[in-house]
């Protein structure tokens, strides 16, 4: 064994987006490209050298060389133990946990989330730091001038290490350890949740469905509900994980799970449904009936937190990013306890979660988490809600409606434009920006603009300024629409559009939601240009 010096050139676009850097399984596979990055990493976090590191990854294609490169490459820069997953299976939440369990200097995850796998698909590689939670963007615009400054790493000329048994290894002097992080994330949920009444509330007859999409949280799902909680065998459906996700897109979300809504909109569906994206980290929540929005999820978590053993003495504050939905925030003011209101991604949670000042926080786009990991955790979400079931003894729609009479419903939708060109996705929000100034007071059809910008956020703890993270026009009455382009694709823009009415009325909760957000659709679609700019009359996704 020896360590190796490669020379090498910088590659200037391994700048990271939202979530790590991510881009087709080609653009990775090129020769140096992974290396560089994960050097890039190393350069960044000195840290890490002495010390421990996690690693694992969502099984998708290309995991598998990456996972041995990247345990070469930690023995050659000094790393001083690897606790890397059995078979390089690793959750994003179950990496959180170890990081934190072990006090490791930090972890990294090869995911492109719920991006789709295999060959053609995309591959992706983001680091944690040593509070268990996404790099923040200090970090990672400190790895990307080391990328681009990068002239060599180094790497170990070691032969592969076997990752399909449990067990301890040597290369050069780093100590690596191969773990089962089912096992220890499966202790973790057992100390937040009330298995003995979920056990009970599924022995009494009620049926769940969970979905893997044939991505990382499958392990983990049937450990925990059908082994621990005693779910008949087969609950847990696409439990095998599959590096191209069995060719589907492991997106739990209702446009990519059709068959899975349209069997619990069924009289003979199941009393709870949830789905997991690529990572584990995101969450669908369905009951019979019934399609639960992520905000309502958090709003109603929020609301009834107090009946799950992990808040039992209430919380602290609540946070969600800005494009969410303002229902978490009616139940903080009716409840008396804070909220926050942050940009986009995981990482602007960490600080409030490390202070104490949240306990719960969650985001749109299927991202729901607390305290107990600094990752958005899908399973963690789905045993909430069994919890939440288990104690009220109601169905997920009465839940739902009971929360909108109490709250009044923030009618929500997100309407993706795909596939846009860089240039037309700059030239709409260039031209939202643009009106920001004469927006407030115009009448638009039967709105009225109350107040609009482009979303600028201080974090409260260390002072950190983000700019321009999405267009914000406030209507009068609380409507909203957001536009922002995507930071997790990999070619291309995506306007993402978020749409929310509030409707206060009960006579109104019932309307179908895109027919309650038609007027909202129109004038955001003028107000971005998008038929004028791109040509697209209608959105490619709507979730
Ligand atoms: C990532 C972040 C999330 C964020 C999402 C937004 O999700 O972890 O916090 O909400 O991206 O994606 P976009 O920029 O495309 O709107 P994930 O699950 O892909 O890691």
């Amino acid at each position: 064994m020896s360590r190796l010096i490669i020379p090498t050139t910088p590659f200037t676009d391994q700048k990271p987006g939202t979530s790590g850097l991510r881009k087709r399984v080609g653009m990775f596979c090129q020769p140096h490209y992974l290396e560089n990055f994960v050097q890039a990493i190393f350069a960044a976090v000195p840290a890490l050298q002495g010390n421990t590191l996690v690693l694992g990854g969502d099984g998708r294609f290309h995991n598998e060389v990456a996972l041995q490169t990247i345990l070469r490459m930690a023995a050659a820069n000094g790393v001083a133990r690897v606790i890397v997953a059995r078979h390089g299976l690793l959750s994003t939440p179950a990496a959180s946990h170890l990081i934190r369990l072990h006090g490791a200097a930090g972890g990294i995850i090869l995911s492109a989330s719920h991006n789709p796998g295999g060959p053609d698909g995309d591959f992706g590689i983001k680091f944690n730091a040593a509070n268990g939670g996404p790099a923040p963007e200090a970090l990672t615009d400190a790895m990307y001038r080391a990328a681009c400054a990068l002239h060599e790493y180094a790497i170990s000329d070691a032969a592969d290490i076997d990752l399909s048994q449990l067990g301890s290894h040597h290369i050069e002097s780093t100590q690596i350890e191969v773990v089962d992080p089912v096992a220890d994330y499966a202790t973790l949920m057992q100390q937040l949740f009330d298995f003995d009444a979920i056990r009970d509330w599924l022995r009494s007859g009620h049926r769940v469905r969970l979905d893997a999409l044939h991505a990382v949280g499958g392990p983990y799902a049937v450990h925990l509900f059908e082994d621990l909680l005693g779910a008949p065998l087969g609950s847990v459906r696409n439990a095998a994980p599959q590096p191209d996700f069995a060719g589907g897109h492991p997106d739990p979300n209702p446009a990519s799970c059709p068959e899975m809504i349209a069997q619990m909109l069924r009289d003979d569906a199941p009393d709870f449904a949830a789905a997991f994206d690529g990572d584990a980290d995101r969450n669908m929540v369905l009951g019979r009936h019934c399609v639960v929005t992520p905000s309502d999820s958090l709003a109603i978590l929020a609301a009834n937190a107090r009946l799950l053993p992990q808040f039992r003495d209430g919380l602290p504050g609540v946070a969600r990013s800005m494009p969410t939905s303002q229902a978490v925030d009616a139940v903080a003011r009716t409840e008396g306890f804070d909220w926050y209101e942050t940009p986009t991604g995981w990482k602007y949670f960490g600080n409030l979660l490390d202070a104490g000042r949240i306990a719960l926080c969650g985001e749109e786009s299927y991202g729901t988490g607390a305290a107990h990991v600094r990752e958005k955790d899908g399973i963690w979400a789905a045993l909430a809600w069994l919890n939440l079931l288990a104690a009220k003894r109601q169905s997920v729609a009465d839940i739902v409606t009971a929360h909108w009479a109490r709250f009044g419903r923030h009618a929500y939708s997100r309407h993706d434009y795909e596939g846009l060109s860089l240039e037309h996705g700059d030239a709409m929000l260039a031209r939202l920006r643009g009106q920001i100034a004469t927006l407030p007071g115009q009448q638009l059809g039967d709105l009225r603009v109350q107040a609009a910008d482009d979303f600028a956020y201080t974090d409260p703890m260390d002072g950190s300024v983000s700019q321009r993270q999405g267009v914000r026009v406030l209507f009068e009455g609380g409507a909203r629409a957001v536009f922002r382009l995507s930071g997790t694709g990999t070619e291309g823009a995506t306007l993402r559009v978020y749409l929310e009415r509030y409707l206060a009325d009960p006579a109104q909760h019932g309307l179908a939601t895109q027919q309650a957000l038609a007027p909202l659709v129109a004038v955001a679609g003028e107000l971005a240009g998008i038929a004028a700019i791109s040509g697209r009359t209608a959105a490619d996704v709507v979730t």
